[in-house]
């Protein structure tokens, strides 16, 4: 079931310079070995660490990975989602390196606490990829990362918000996603970057967790600080949070949409639902389906491949006019 690490990429090197004379189509390679996970070969296991299912990006994050993950794919998979506690999600991976998985991926709840177990599992010789969100551990400590630039959407979303609003004077509240997680970080800087110089003022902000009764919550406090008639744009981290805030102003008689604009990121079918009919403005797309990609960097790590420590996946914007013309058409 495990593979020592190391000692692959000590048979890949040596099998580099017999690879010419020894490579079959058969997925074979120098002396007869397979690569990893090719047909008749046994299963990779792989322990997976998601954070939870906070939300339906998660849902369709998690469907791809256990999708791309699957035995017909030459993987055992070990899912664990940690119900967006931190802790528990540590304890996932050390429980993977103990029971000696192949390859650890995991979507880090938040970007700090992960030396440590990330260390023990180097030392274990499991290599670790990470797919969706970032650490601020080092990059020595996993092979690879696979995902969205989150700064980026927050700069697409703060660039449209200060394209509509310009020098208007504007009061934003913000719904954040989870504290100290790097989409929650970067979308935010992303976006503040971007409507620098403009005259939107931000008038709170706060986590909703990136779930929908947490935008819902906390939309319904700054209703009751403010008044809908003093809130002008919402800029939620993610669309279940949006959708949350969407059901509080309507509950307070408001009109999402046009009593206050609304962006979000994320352009999950609910979302991308509720700018088709006028509740959202503008969405950011953040791509989920990151499983295939995943699924070959694991491979390739495992047979020793050079792989990119970084793997961009591009994301676009939606308009209420575009996402009435692509919402049939998409995939998650
Ligand atoms: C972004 C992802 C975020 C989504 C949320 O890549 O980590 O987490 O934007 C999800 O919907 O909960």
């Amino acid at each position: 079931m495990k593979k020592s690490f190391l000692s692959t990429i000590a048979f890949a090197g040596a099998a580099a310079f017999a690879l010419t004379a020894c490579s079959s189509d058969s997925g074979e390679t120098a002396e007869g070995s397979e690569d990893p996970g090719s047909a008749g070969d046994e299963l990779i296991t792989v322990g997976f660490a998601q954070t939870g299912s906070e939300s339906g990006w998660r849902s369709a994050n998690t469907e791809s990975m256990q999708t791309a993950f699957s035995e017909e794919n030459g993987f055992e998979l070990i899912f664990n989602a940690a119900d967006n506690d931190p802790a528990a999600q540590i304890s996932a991976v050390r429980n993977f390196i103990n029971q000696g998985v192949d390859a650890i991926v995991l979507a880090p709840i938040v970007e700090d606490g992960w030396d440590d177990v990330l260390q023990e599992a180097a030392d274990a010789d499991i290599p670790v990829i990470l797919e969706d969100r970032t650490v601020s551990a080092s990059e020595d400590l996993y092979e690879a990362w696979v995902g969205l630039d989150f700064y980026k959407e927050g700069v697409m979303a703060g660039e449209w918000a200060a394209e509509q609003f310009g020098d208007t004077p504007t009061r934003m509240v913000v719904l954040e996603g989870t504290t100290g997680s790097a989409p929650a970080n970067d979308r935010a800087a992303g976006f503040n970057e971007a409507i620098a110089g403009t005259a939107i003022e931000t008038i709170d902000s706060q986590t909703g967790d990136f779930t929908r009764d947490g935008g819902k919550a906390v939309m319904e406090g700054y209703i009751a600080n403010y008044g809908i008639d003093n809130i002008d744009l919402l800029y939620a981290h993610n669309d279940d949070m949006g959708l949350g805030a969407i059901e509080a102003i309507e509950a307070a008689g408001g009109v999402p949409g046009e009593d206050i604009t609304i962006i979000t990121i994320d352009a999950v079918k609910d979302g991308m639902q509720a700018l088709v009919d006028g509740k959202i403005n503008f969405i950011v797309e953040c791509n989920p389906l990151l499983g295939d990609l995943a699924a070959q960097l694991v491979k390739d790590v495992l047979a020793g491949e050079e792989v990119e420590k970084t793997v961009y996946v591009e994301d676009q914007t939606f308009t209420q006019e575009q996402a009435a013309e692509v919402i049939d058409s998409r995939l998650y």
